[in-house]
């Protein structure tokens, strides 16, 4: 076994991903498997708590996985794999519902974000346990760090909360994670209204720039970015759709904010927006060339391989789980 400590961190393939997805999370992957021994896993189990079309869904998770290829996840080095390929996140998430409580549950801010569409009475039992099947996919890989954006810290805290409950309750067994979060690339907020995060179910495609995005639908979205009335540009937390735009530039291009706020000094959103839609523009058009190289075939060959190696991983913690609960025949736990 690899000396080097466990990462684990997922995407969920409810759509096309986004600069959001990339500069919060998959950007930041690529140099952590240089130090940890990577899990990287499409959550498609989790993309299930709202309702998906199955031959959307099908294509989303080859998609998602040719973005993690794309953008620089080595597959042998990294173990790439689908969520409901490995048995073990939905059986270790149901003992896991047996250790959280409703206290815990009630806390999380997402559920209630995510259950804002279409009432909390019409969500799924799934999306309010989401948080709990999160804490499963983390838990059975002994996961030391997991590299997620911002808006995901909730939930590694009740990650570790689950895990110290079980391991008080019933014996060590679970390694406590910790979040890795970013300060640069946090939150990327939505085009269309910066003061929620850039997501990819948003109501709008104005909301996000999505990886797939011709150069001509970039430009676009970005000359339509919500800003504020204010002509000068400048980098201040009470003008948030001016301050995410320059985010977004800062983050693609190298420079700073106020590198960026000098160079557009005296000029107007026009040149501005043009300068930012030319810096996303020559970011997405080498990783789009890098997604069409690599075939649906070979995605899946990939995924074969990683569910072997997370299944063997996970199996082997799901079985210590059950003797420690107690649960099973104990002859076929010890073969
Ligand atoms: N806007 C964002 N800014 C920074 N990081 C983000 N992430 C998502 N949106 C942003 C990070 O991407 C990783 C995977 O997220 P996910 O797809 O599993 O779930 P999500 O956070 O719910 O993402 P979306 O795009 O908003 O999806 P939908 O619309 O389907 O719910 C996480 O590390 C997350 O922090």
């Amino acid at each position: 076994m690899s000396e080097k400590k466990r990462l684990f961190s997922g995407i969920q393939p409810t759509g096309n991903l986004h600069l959001g997805n990339y500069l919060g999370a998959v950007r930041n992957w690529i140099s952590l498997q240089d130090d940890y021994e990577a899990v990287f896993c499409i959550v498609d189990l989790h993309a299930i708590t709202v309702a998906q079309d199955p031959c959307v869904l099908r294509q989303s998770i080859l998609d998602v996985a040719r973005v993690y290829l794309a953008a620089g996840i080595d597959p042998d080095r990294s173990t790439i794999f689908v969520q409901s390929d490995v048995g073990a996140h939905a059986e270790l998430c149901w003992v896991l519902n047996t250790v959280a409580r409703m206290g815990d549950m009630e806390k999380m801010t997402q559920f209630k974000d995510k259950s804002d569409k279409e009432g909390s009475e019409r969500s799924s039992v799934g999306l309010f346990d989401y948080p709990v099947l999160m804490a499963a996919d983390i838990l059975l890989y002994d996961t030391e760090v997991v590299p997620v954006g911002d808006d995901q810290r909730q939930h590694v805290e009740l990650t570790r909360t689950l895990a110290r409950r079980f391991n008080k309750q019933f014996g060590e067994t679970f390694v406590v994670p910790r979040a890795d979060i970013r300060s640069d690339g946090m939150r990327i907020m939505g085009l269309d209204d910066p003061t929620k995060k850039m997501s990819k179910s948003a109501a709008s495609e104005y909301n996000y720039i999505s990886l797939t995005d011709t150069s001509d639908i970039v430009r676009k979205k970005i000359m339509k970015a919500v800003t504020d009335s204010e002509p000068s540009i400048s980098y201040d937390q009470n003008r948030p759709g001016v301050k995410n735009l320059i985010d977004i530039y800062s983050l693609l291009d190298g420079k700073s904010a106020d590198e960026i706020v000098r160079q557009y000094d005296g000029k107007g959103f026009g040149d501005f927006k043009k300068g930012l839609a030319h810096v996303v523009v020559d970011f997405l058009l080498p990783l789009q060339d890098r997604m069409a190289a690599i075939s649906d075939d070979d995605v899946c060959t990939i995924l074969e391989r990683g569910a072997q190696r997370a299944g063997a991983i996970a199996s082997e913690k799901y079985s210590h789980v059950k003797k420690r609960m107690g649960l099973g025949n104990d002859n076929n736990l010890n073969k």
